[in-house]
């Protein structure tokens, strides 16, 4: 078992620049404010939090434009990983939790890089309605938040920016599996389809359960169930009609129980090594219970990951 010691860091990321719209920088805010932080407590652990992107004023120079790579923000969203690589490895190496709070998914290119700088030997879940595979040469918004997991891949490098070439390449396309995709490009359809990355839409959730959904998705990525993993959770898996306060909704989702569940299974194997809850965006909800429904969904997410049982 990993975190015997039971030490959390949870690592705020209020960034929005992997996305155009405003409000996803606010999720950090709401998701503490909830008491999220005490909520990790009573569950045994020791917390501390940090805030890496203090003093950096990221939000105001966010853009809408493309640039000459084809995607947008590619400085800030440069220099806010380089920040969250740095938190999340020294506190893996300190053997502490990683709990990273968004922001929107474009941070996962440092919480996935930096794991697996701190162990080789991470596996990935990413929980998403989104694949985030795209590359420079391929995405279409040009938002980064859909790229994450190119650049971590090293897929088409060629098309990548000089200045993101500190990122490691290390992850290899055997250690990730996805749940709950819903909305992927054709050219992710490709990506996925050529390197074989283990991908389980809802189509899958459904035809199978989630429950063997994850144990299959574990047998791809970890069949001993030895090595550590890296969840990445983005809160748009769950259904809009629990988790309506973000950014990319897409409709038929997973139910709240699979969303936790698929937290729950996590724990229950004692291998989780770090943790990602991004995508919350207050400013989206059209009522106080829109925001209440997601920001509680978010905390609920890091409860279970973190060893909260029904029982
Ligand atoms: N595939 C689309 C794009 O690249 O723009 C949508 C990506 C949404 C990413 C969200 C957060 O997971
Ligand atoms: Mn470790
Ligand atoms: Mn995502
Ligand atoms: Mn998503």
């Amino acid at each position: 078992k990993f975190h015997p010691n039971k030490r959390a860091t949870i690592i705020t990321a209020p960034f929005s620049g992997g996305q155009p719209k405003g409000g996803v920088e606010l999720g950090p805010e709401y998701i503490l404010k909830a008491g999220f932080e005490k909520q990790i407590k009573n569950l045994g652990w020791t917390t501390t939090v940090e805030h890496p992107l203090e003093g950096t004023n990221f939000e105001l120079k966010k853009s809408n434009e493309k640039d000459e790579y084809g995607i947008k923000n590619t400085v800030i969203v440069n220099e806010c990983n380089k920040l969250l690589f740095d938190r999340v490895l020294t506190n893996a190496n300190l053997g502490n939790l990683p709990v990273t709070i968004g922001g929107d998914h474009s941070i996962g290119t440092a919480t996935v890089s930096a794991m697996l700088e701190h162990n080789p030997d991470t596996c990935v879940l990413w929980i998403d309605a989104h694949a985030d595979i795209n590359s420079p040469k391929i995405t279409e918004s040009g938002n980064l938040h859909g790229c994450p997991l190119s650049f971590v891949m090293g897929i088409d490098s060629e098309s990548y920016p000089p200045i993101m070439q500190w990122i490691p390449q290390n992850l290899k396309p055997g250690k990730i599996a996805y749940i709950g995709l819903r909305d992927v490009d054709d050219a992710e359809k490709k990506i996925l389809k050529q390197y074989n990355i283990p991908a389980f839409s809802m189509f899958h959730i459904d035809k199978y359960g989630i429950g063997k959904v994850i144990e299959m998705a574990l047998d791809k990525v970890n069949p001993n169930r030895e090595y550590p993993i890296h969840l990445s959770y983005d809160v748009d898996a769950i259904d809009p009609s629990f988790v309506p306060a973000t950014g990319t909704r897409v409709e038929g989702g997973l139910s709240m129980r699979e969303g936790l569940f698929v937290a729950e299974a996590v724990a229950e194997t004692g291998l989780l090594g770090s943790l990602d809850i991004v995508e919350t965006n207050p400013m989206l909800g059209e009522t106080d219970a829109h925001v209440l429904d997601t920001v509680g969904a978010a905390c609920a997410i890091g409860r279970c990951a973190l060893g909260q049982t029904l029982l």
